[in-house]
């Protein structure tokens, strides 16, 4: 390590005084205007990383749905999956070590993790359309050089693109072509193959309102739409040229609001759908014949998936374990419906993506969504295999399913939760089905839920077991919360501190929207009250 020259490049991306940042659920978040030496610092990080494990790594720079003024950086580790946990412990050190501590972390990581600094190393980049993100992938690349890293920035990706990247280049190719081009290529040919195979196959399976939250996800599904034009016409909305990043459109907005986005001229029963900002999530949408809105969020796309799944197993007569994961989050309807109607095992993690991917690794297929809408399906390479073989020896119908499942591997992102990837599964789903999107929405009906955000003077004094689901600090808010939900029916109530904003936050189900609405007010008088609200006493919403 020349750390001379470490230091001397360290002094042109100087860090703000005091100014301490944590490596949290999807990396480091905040005001773009605070990140410049977070992107070289996770720049050398990233090299590092590179050296140990001989592969390379991906840096992306987004703040998902966050506003247009913030911008973020989070590490890909070599199979496309979210940086290991003590190295996430490092990327805080390294972030906040002052200037004249920085030389010494360096050290410290290496020697810790055992680096040989000899190693080379290959760092990816890629960026969303935040304006300030091409001066801090320029940062990031700093990082990486000054360590004598080697490195390709991808320019603008979504971020499971730039996943894709990562995954392709650490298995020689096998995966995927890592390109943009190697990546269309690969869904449109598994897709195209897939709708062939529909019997229903009019226009009103084909077409699709895509609300791209005026984000990355329009400029790539822009260049994707001719490969796959053969199975399906998407209409784009909040294309970046006029709107704002995320304000008032996209995945989160969507979800969180329970409304549909500016910006989208929707007609009744017309299927839509939004990504958020760097094109991870996906929801969908309709409006009814009486102007009702129904959203069709993560749970309900879980559903579709793991049921299409289930079928076509059925169909090739292979006996495979599938098993379906989410989080607290997840619609109680839902668990329900899969447990009980489905019948498949459901297993429920702590909030964020690395937590649902890593759970769903452990079956033959696991199929992971958060309601958010950021989810996908992992097949494990002894099923990918084996499906395969099956598609070239079977005749018949089977020899079909197991095509069909073939297509179905190919399409899912095996990276990351992908809204392009998932659009085109469930697309093909829908019209191998015959499914309107009404009755898609029909399989059960949403527990009507509210989720709202307190305001703590240290979030951090609430701590949770069970996925989440119970709290253990602060003494005495379970039992609160335990009483609370007792009074209404069909509920249920939990809180935790965000992992990506300095708030705790609640979530409430219950029979009726007025009942949810009151019991997650409650909660939040109790969060305020036992764990240290600040500022004003949280007032009904709603
Ligand atoms: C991040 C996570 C997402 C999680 C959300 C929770 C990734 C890639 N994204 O966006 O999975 O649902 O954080 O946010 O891990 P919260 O902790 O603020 O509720
Ligand atoms: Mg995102």
């Amino acid at each position: 390590m020349d750390l001379g020259a470490i230091t001397n490049h360290s002094t042109l991306h100087a860090k703000p005084d005091g100014l301490v940042l944590q490596y949290g659920t999807a990396g480091f978040r905040t005001n773009a205007e605070h990140l410049d030496h977070i992107m070289y610092r996770m720049g050398l990080l990233a090299v590092l990383r590179s050296k140990q494990t001989k592969a390379t790594i991906g840096v992306m720079v987004t703040a998902s749905h966050n506003p247009e003024e913030d911008n973020g950086v989070k590490l890909v580790d070599p199979l496309g999956e979210m940086l290991a946990p003590s190295w996430e412990e490092h990327a805080t050190h390294l972030a906040n070590a002052e200037e004249q501590d920085l030389q010494r972390v360096l050290v410290d990581i290496s020697e810790i993790e055992a680096v040989d600094l000899q190693q080379d190393a290959f760092v990816v980049i890629g960026r969303d359309t935040r304006p300030s993100g091409e001066k801090l992938s320029q940062s990031v690349i700093d990082g990486v050089t000054v360590l004598g890293g080697q490195f390709h920035d991808y320019g603008l990706l979504t971020t499971p693109q730039l996943h894709y990247m990562v995954y392709c280049r650490n298995t020689s190719g096998r995966y995927g072509e890592a390109t943009i081009e190697g990546y269309y290529q690969k869904l449109s040919k598994a897709f195209v193959e897939l709708t062939k195979q529909a019997s229903c196959s009019g226009y009103e399976y084909r077409s699709l309102k895509v609300d791209c939250a005026n984000g990355i996800g329009a400029m790539k599904l822009k260049e994707m739409q001719h490969y796959v034009s053969q199975g399906l016409s998407v209409q784009l909305f909040n294309d970046g040229t006029k709107g704002k990043l995320n304000h008032l459109c996209g995945a989160d907005f969507v979800k969180s609001h329970q409304k549909p986005p500016e910006g989208m001229e929707m007609k009744p029963n017309e299927r839509c759908c939004s990504f958020d900002g760097d094109a991870d999530r996906i929801v969908y949408y309709y409006w009814d014949a009486y102007g009702q809105f129904h959203l069709i969020d993560g749970d309900k796309i879980a559903a579709l998936i793991s049921s299409f799944l289930k079928d076509v197993l059925l169909e090739i007569g292979e006996n495979l374990n599938i098993g379906v994961v989410q989080t607290a989050y997840a619609n109680g309807s839902s668990t329900r419906y899969l447990e009980e109607v489905m019948k498949v095992p459901v297993y429920c993690t702590k909030t964020g993506v690395k937590h649902l991917h890593h759970k769903a690794q452990e079956f033959d297929i696991g199929v992971y969504f958060e309601a958010n809408g950021h989810g996908t399906a992992l097949f494990s390479k002894a099923v990918e295999v084996k499906i395969k073989q099956l598609a070239k020896e079977l005749g018949d119908n089977k020899g079909k399913a197991a095509k069909m499942l073939e297509n179905i591997i190919d399409l899912f992102n095996q990276a990351a939760g992908d809204a392009i990837s998932d659009m085109l599964i469930i697309e093909a789903i829908l019209g191998l089905k015959g499914l309107t999107v009404q009755q898609w929405d029909a399989l059960y009906m949403d527990l009507p839920n509210r989720q709202l955000k307190v305001k703590v003077a240290d979030r951090r004094v609430i701590s949770t077991t069970d996925a989440e689901r119970q709290v253990v600090t602060p003494p005495g808010l379970q039992k609160v919360i335990s009483d609370l939900v007792k009074k209404y029916k069909f509920s249920r109530a939990f809180v935790r501190p965000s992992g990506t904003e300095d708030v705790v936050r609640v979530y409430a189900e219950a029979d009726s929207q007025e009942n949810a609405d009151s019991l997650a007010h409650e909660v939040s008088l109790a969060v305020f009250q036992l764990a240290g609200g600040i500022g004003e006493r949280p007032t009904p919403s709603f």
